[in-house]
């Protein structure tokens, strides 16, 4: 059995993206693989959060994990900031990576272009990634295409710690999905569907209602054709809308381009409303029942006992090789 770890920010409500590109496999992964999976509030607050917001948002990505699939008594579900290893190993991470390698970093870059002032979190966000999947000695780490990067450096974080102190850290290999790994925005297919992007029309919430569902997908770019075919390079919007469908409908692109041949958009963006319905409205009703049984509290606990019984060995054993005097 191999380690697995991942984790999704509580920085606004989650889409169809985060679904497909990370927790349909978080589920997967539970039932052959030793789980962690968390919700990175500390990564949250790398950009400005309201308070109530973050409190709030925490507690529903929670319920959504469990709503969507996961099974706490399979995969351990926890809250980042619940254990603290995670901020004190990040720091000690941070002290082994470079200005340049940091700068390099494409979500640092998109995410701080045009802003006057850009917050420190921002920059070191990658070296408490790291420090979130070394701590369990993660062997896997399933993200979406758009943080191989960051994982990257997780790696070369860890070959330098292991370089520089002794062979302690596993180093984790990324597991991305095919069909699904990067899911775009609604409105402009050159960038990724993200919960933060400040136009709801440019994603679909896992939590939208059904007739909202239909509207964003009616509404969505495409181009001035009306060929149903998978072609990303020249028809990034309907192929994109394609991806959409073959995961909700579990078919395959070419059946999809089958079905809608010489139909136009219109009754793909219809019927792809529906399976996109059908997916997500039975994930409400658990969603529903969840948030209403309070239940999500006792899970977080557990799941926060049982990372840190993990993580704090971790740590301790890292700040052993790195020359920390231990208390006595
Ligand atoms: N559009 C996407 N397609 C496929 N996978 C995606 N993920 C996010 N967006 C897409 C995957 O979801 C996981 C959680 O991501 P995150 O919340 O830690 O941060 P993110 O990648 O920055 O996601 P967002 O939605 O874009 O959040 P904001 O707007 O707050 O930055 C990751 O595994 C990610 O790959």
């Amino acid at each position: 059995m191999k380690k697995v770890l991942s984790g999704i920010q509580p920085s606004g409500q989650l889409t169809l993206g985060n679904y497909i590109g990370a927790l349909q496999n978080f589920v997967k992964l539970q039932h052959t693989e030793v789980c962690f999976f968390m919700i990175v509030d500390l990564h949250a607050i790398s950009v400005p959060q309201d308070p109530a917001n973050l409190r709030e948002q925490t507690e529903a990505v929670a319920a959504l994990f469990i709503a969507a699939g996961i099974d706490p008594s399979k995969a351990t579900v926890f809250v980042q900031s619940h254990v603290r290893e995670h901020a004190e190993l990040g720091w000690l991470f941070t002290t082994l990576a470079n200005m340049g390698e940091l700068e390099r970093m494409t979500q640092f870059k998109d995410k701080s272009s045009g802003k006057e002032s850009v917050g420190a979190g921002l920059f070191v966000y990658p070296t408490l990634m790291a420090a979130d999947i070394l701590l369990y000695n993660a062997d896997l780490v399933p993200v979406g295409d758009d943080q191989k990067q960051h994982l990257e450096l997780t790696r070369d974080l860890a070959h330098r710690f292991n370089t520089r102190f002794g062979s302690y850290f596993t180093v984790p290999e990324p597991y991305i999905p095919k069909v699904g790994a990067r899911i775009m925005s609604l409105d402009d297919a050159s960038k990724k569907m993200s919960k933060s992007n400040p136009n709801p029309g440019s994603f679909i919430a896992l939590l939208d209602p059904p007739d909202v569902i239909r509207k964003k997908i009616s509404r969505a770019t495409t181009d001035s054709g009306r060929e149903v075919k998978y072609d990303p390079a020249n028809k990034p919007e309907i192929s994109n809308l394609m991806g959409i469908y073959s995961h909700c409908a579990n078919i395959s692109i070419p059946e999809i381009e089958a079905r809608y041949e010489g139909q136009g958009y219109g009754p793909f963006k219809k019927d792809l409303a529906e399976h996109v319905v059908s997916v997500l409205e039975p994930l409400q009703n658990k969603y529903h029942d969840i948030r209403n049984s309070g239940e999500i509290h006792n899970i977080l606990k557990q799941g926060a006992e049982r990372a840190t019984a993990v993580a704090s060995r971790t740590l301790a054993d890292a700040k052993d090789l790195m020359g920390f005097l231990r208390p006595r």
